[in-house]
């Protein structure tokens, strides 16, 4: 086994070169390589993963330093029925995750991962999470056999010496071990250990299972990691949203995977709103602190972006588009005969000669989708042409307002705002949203995702909703909270609100609300604008259409209590009473039954 360059070079921690040892004697790889992240490793490695068949070279004029992967087809989204929180105790990891043992996971996931890397190169693969420098920034290693990974992390995270030199001789950074295996579907198991600030991850390539930095570390490990030290890190765009004048407010949102956030991050706002900008501070992860002010910050601690692909296009998210004109990594999407992109929902027809994501040549006539409907760009985050200034300010950005967003065909109007902290806790834990082709299984089916965390969430959901309530003791001067839902549709099936540039709207609503005079009317269900309070300037809806998707429907809000009834049931002793009574507060309001069946 050889070791490039030698880790006695190029480490002083001892905890890491101590691990780095340990998992090659476990995986026993024919080589191992230390990436630092430059500019000649990254055209190193890509010249190896395009001789391997990993990359397929894309039109290098018309997509300079652009690649194409196509995974293997039974290995194309995150796999959450083998995703694990490995704590001590199954009550630790609560009734919406999978648990399993700590003992029995390293056991078994380190059967098969012994030799798992005969034949293979070990990369080592160090990075920082957060501005560097930043009170924010935490260090995660992975070491994984995976040229793609090494690649993908390259691009999503602050990636080699840097995150080295950051680490010192310290031993404190997330050990993320991934292996391949194959993408054989029965070894594939992601275990989290929050307890050992420990990620193994086997049997897949995908993004969110195998770029442990992700969802791995920045949701799971750290979600746990913030209730230890009085943080949040959270499911969250953020973005900084300029008025006329000057003056910019941040706004962190949560939505489930594949609802949006990539596009709201870089919304562009309508022509009629004169003078308005977006900024994008981060697409997907926010991680929260109470700053010297008594205020929320946040930061994003990626350094890339891996947006869904099919969906976006020139009209829909143009600065996504022009993010992806250079050094980006498409996984399945399908190419054109000329070696360029293609996706559904790209807005321009399907030319002749399509290969689709699996490589195959594809026809219209074929009915089958020619991009997977979860393929992904993967892509720095300063190729944003709306990239914040404040994208890498160490102290993260000061946030107004938080919201909670689901995929709602009915109920939930386009936008609530909440009465105060806890009836914002509360919105955001029982918030539903329809299931999406981001995650392998049934897709449209209304599940409860609380704060969006529900897949990602790497602690009982019940002590994680109690740290939201706790936080607000810490947090003098707290955002306010709203719900949108972007989704909505009428009896036709149709949308009732056109969404993407158009959302502006409802965030200058918001704005106003906080800082200006805007009006609403209060809800049994929470504070809700009449069309009127919106600025309705040059949109193609009347203002009944608007009001439509407004309304609070008494009928639907009877079912979404139960529903939300039986998921609180669900969570069990650990919900917060507050929330509970919350629950009892509202039904009651609406003149439901709220005696749901409570565990208890
Ligand atoms: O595949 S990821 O988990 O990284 C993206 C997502 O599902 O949000
Ligand atoms: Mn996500």
């Amino acid at each position: 086994m050889t070791s490039y360059p030698a880790a006695d070079s190029i480490t002083q921690s001892r905890a890491l070169k101590d691990w780095v040892d340990e998992c090659a004697r476990l995986t026993n790889p024919d080589r191992i390589v230390w990436c630092n992240g430059s500019e000649d490793e990254r055209r190193r490695l890509t010249a190896e993963a395009i001789e391997a068949g990993v990359l397929i070279p894309l039109n290098q004029e018309k997509r300079p330093g652009c690649y194409l992967h196509r995974s293997n087809p039974n290995d194309v989204a995150r796999t959450e029925e083998v995703t694990f929180i490995c704590s001590p105790t199954r009550a630790q990891a609560g009734p919406t995750n999978n648990w399993m043992a700590p003992g029995e996971a390293y056991q078994k996931l380190g059967a098969l991962l012994k030799g798992s890397m005969k034949g293979r190169t070990m990369y080592v693969i160090p990075y920082v999470m957060g501005p560097l420098g930043s009170r924010f920034a935490k260090v995660g290693v992975e070491i994984s056999d995976s040229i793609y990974v090494a690649l993908s992390m390259r691009i999503m995270t602050r990636m080699g010496a840097a995150a080295l030199e950051m680490l010192g001789a310290s031993d404190d950074f997330n050990r993320g071990l991934h292996c391949t295996l194959g993408l054989d579907p029965q070894k594939r198991f992601i275990c989290h250990f929050p307890q050992d600030n420990t990620i193994w991850s086997v049997g897949s390539g995908y993004g969110g299972n195998a770029l442990l930095s992700k969802k791995c570390f920045a949701l799971r490990i750290a979600s746990w990691l913030g209730r230890q030290e009085g943080w949040l890190a959270e499911h969250m765009l953020i973005l900084g949203l300029q008025n006329p004048a000057g003056e910019t407010r941040y706004i962190a949102a949560a939505f489930p995977s594949a609802c949006g956030k990539t596009n709201l991050a870089m919304l562009m706002p309508p022509a009629a709103l004169k003078g308005w900008k977006v900024f994008t501070v981060g697409d997907d992860i926010a991680w929260i602190r109470v700053g010297p002010d008594g205020g929320l910050w946040a930061t994003n601690p990626e350094f890339g972006y891996f947006g869904v692909a099919p969906g976006t296009s020139m009209k829909s998210n143009p600065n996504a588009m022009r993010s992806v004109e250079r050094d980006a990594l498409f996984t399945n999407v399908a190419m054109t005969a000329d070696g360029d992109i293609w996706w559904e929902g790209m807005d321009v027809p399907a030319p002749a000669g399509l290969i689709d994501w699996r490589g195959r040549p594809w026809s219209a006539a074929s009915g089958e989708k020619a991009a997977h409907p979860n393929s992904r760009f993967t892509t720095p985050m300063a190729n944003n042409p709306v990239l914040s200034p404040h994208a890498e300010d160490p102290q993260g950005v000061p946030i107004s307002a938080i919201i909670f967003g689901g995929r709602r065909a009915t109920t939930m109007p386009l936008v609530l705002e909440s009465r105060d902290w806890t009836h914002g806790v509360y919105m955001g834990a029982t918030m539903g949203s329809e299931t999406t082709a981001a995650a392998a299984g049934q897709v449209g089916v209304v599940r409860r995702d609380p704060m969006a965390m529900l897949p990602f969430c790497g602690y009982n959901v019940g002590d994680y909703l109690g740290h939201w309530l706790e936080m607000r003791k810490h947090i003098a001067k707290p955002p306010r909270i709203f719900m949108v839902n972007w989704f909505r549709k009428d009896a036709a099936g149709q949308f009732m609100w056109p969404g993407y540039g158009e959302n502006l709207r409802v965030l200058k609503w918001m704005i106003d609300r906080i800082h200006g005079d805007a009006g609403a009317r209060d809800t049994p269900v929470g504070r809700v604008p009449n069309a009127a309070d919106l600025d309705l300037t040059g949109l193609a809806m009347s203002a009944a259409q608007v009001d439509q998707a407004l309304a609070i429907d008494a009928g639907e809000w009877k079912n979404e209590m139960a529903s939300a009834g039986e998921f609180f049931a669900r969570i069990g002793d650990t919900l917060p009473a507050a929330l509970k009574a919350t629950h009892g507060e509202i039904a009651a309001a609406l003149g439901v039954d709220a005696t749901h069946r409570q565990a208890g």
